[in-house]
């Protein structure tokens, strides 16, 4: 969200989202808010086709799936339908609000069939999909009752645009193996006689700017009693937290010299509450939690503090500036923005030290952080163990090197990549050819 407001910002156009409120009777058109930064024009859903198409199939099929937690999926015909719905609805919304020469960005998982819909419309700007979470390998992909109707989706984007190189191999496969894509040499794919682009553009933050909130915001608060480990995320099974905890715990465990002398900050805001698979990771972690403070607590020191809310950007930044260690063990992760947040965020002169999963799409630009396995406890006891005796000097050459690469790689450059590649590719028009 934040990425792109910025983009918006300084490129200019409409944002088109989800109202935040659904109606039992929608209008049938964008509804219009004008703004001095960029116009924001929102579609209303009844409620429930957006239960259907947003907790239905793409949070209770898409996201598991997507994830590789295909034991997840709750597969439900009319949440398919809903989703198609969605999008043949959306797509006339946003026919009758562009131009040839406009370009279309679209974003993420929910709104996949939307190139499609709109050249069914005549629409013939161009259109790029970027997705935020990760692709996965072609048999779990497969295990999506729509997989081949999804694949023919994104076969009608100009450009794909992906986090990781992973992501975007996971692509390509899945095209070759099922639509007979060729791969040229110069990385675009021939599919059904036209030309898709794909790329892999890695997000990020605004690095500077989420520096200096850190940093401004440290200077009125007092550094915390004992070093602090912090986890922030969103409470999702993708996020690795339970496997966290474990890994945690047989720190504790098998450090006790440590105990009394650390703490774990966990700030976990809820999300997509009424999705089962939520409620169950969210009463998970609370007993993790729980059982972690009965079996090492004393009357002084609690060793997990577990906050299950949402807390300003600023307090965020100020958290992590103040921690020793960040963890960050997601199972699977598009990229993780935290991440970068932890890095950014730090003092150079004493910085922490990020722990990252090797599944977190962040990982194939972060090798200066502690890699783990977030389904080793002993890998991740191992790392916070390592991270905590860090000498100064080595934290210091680990931070200017995860900095400087953020640095030259910040949200912007990521925008400005896309929508740079996105205006080059050839427009073609909805029977192959150019206009
Ligand atoms: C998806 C992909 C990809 C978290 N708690 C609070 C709070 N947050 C903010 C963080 C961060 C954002 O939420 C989370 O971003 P992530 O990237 O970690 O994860 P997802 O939400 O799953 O995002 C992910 C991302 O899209 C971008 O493409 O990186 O892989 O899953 O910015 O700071 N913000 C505030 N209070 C909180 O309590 N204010």
């Amino acid at each position: 969200m934040v990425a792109l407001k910025e983009a918006l910002a300084r490129n200019g156009g409409l944002w088109i989202g989800c109202a935040p409120e659904q109606r039992e009777a929608p209008s049938n058109e964008l509804v219009m808010h004008q703004r001095p930064d960029f116009d924001i024009g929102l579609f209303e859903l009844e409620p429930p086709l957006y239960r259907d198409f947003y907790l239905g199939y793409s949070n209770s099929v898409l996201w598991p799936a997507l994830h590789g937690r295909v034991d997840l999926i709750d597969v439900k015909p009319r949440y398919a339908k809903a989703y198609r719905d969605v999008g043949r609805r959306l797509a006339r919304l946003v026919a009758g609000a562009v131009n040839d020469d406009d370009v279309i960005w679209v974003h993420d998982y929910q709104m996949i069939p939307l190139a499609h819909e709109l050249k069914a419309l005549g629409v013939k700007c161009r259109i790029g999909f970027f997705l935020h979470i990760p692709m996965p390998d072609l048999q779990t992909f497969k295990a999506i009752p729509e997989w081949q109707d999804l694949a023919r989706c994104l076969s009608d984007y100009d450009l794909l645009g992906f986090q990781t190189r992973r992501d975007l191999s996971h692509m390509i496969n899945i095209f070759r193996n099922t639509l007979r894509g060729e791969l040229r040499a110069n990385g675009t794919m021939g599919i059904s006689g036209r030309e898709v682009a794909l790329g892999s553009f890695p997000i990020s933050i605004d690095v500077a700017g989420f520096r200096e909130l850190a940093a401004s915001g440290a200077d009125k608060v007092s550094p915390p009693p004992l070093p602090r480990l912090i986890g922030v995320d969103r409470l999702d099974y993708s996020k690795g937290l339970p496997q966290r905890l474990a890994g945690y715990e047989a720190f504790l465990e098998t450090h006790p010299q440590y105990r009394s002398r650390v703490s774990l900050l966990q700030i976990a805001p809820p999300t997509r509450d009424d999705v089962d698979a939520y409620k169950a990771i969210r009463s998970e972690l609370e007993s993790l939690s729980g059982h972690i403070n009965g079996r090492f607590g004393t009357v002084d020191w609690t060793p997990v503090q577990y906050i299950h809310r949402a807390l300003p950007r600023t307090e965020l930044a100020v958290l992590y500036r103040l921690s020793r260690v960040g963890l960050v063990t997601p199972l699977f992760d598009g990229m993780n923005l935290v991440a970068k947040e932890f890095v950014a965020a730090q003092d150079e002169r004493d910085p922490g030290v990020l722990v990252l999963s090797q599944f977190a799409g962040a990982a194939e630009e972060m090798p200066e952080a502690l890699i783990i396995n977030p389904h080793d406890p002993h890998d991740i006891a191992q790392a916070i163990k390592t991270a905590l005796d860090m000498p100064l000097s080595e934290r210091m050459k680990r931070h200017s090197a995860l900095y400087a690469h953020l640095e030259s790689h910040n949200v912007t450059r990521w925008s400005t990549a896309f929508l740079k590649q996105l205006t080059s590719v050839e427009r073609i028009g909805p029977d192959g050819v150019a206009p």
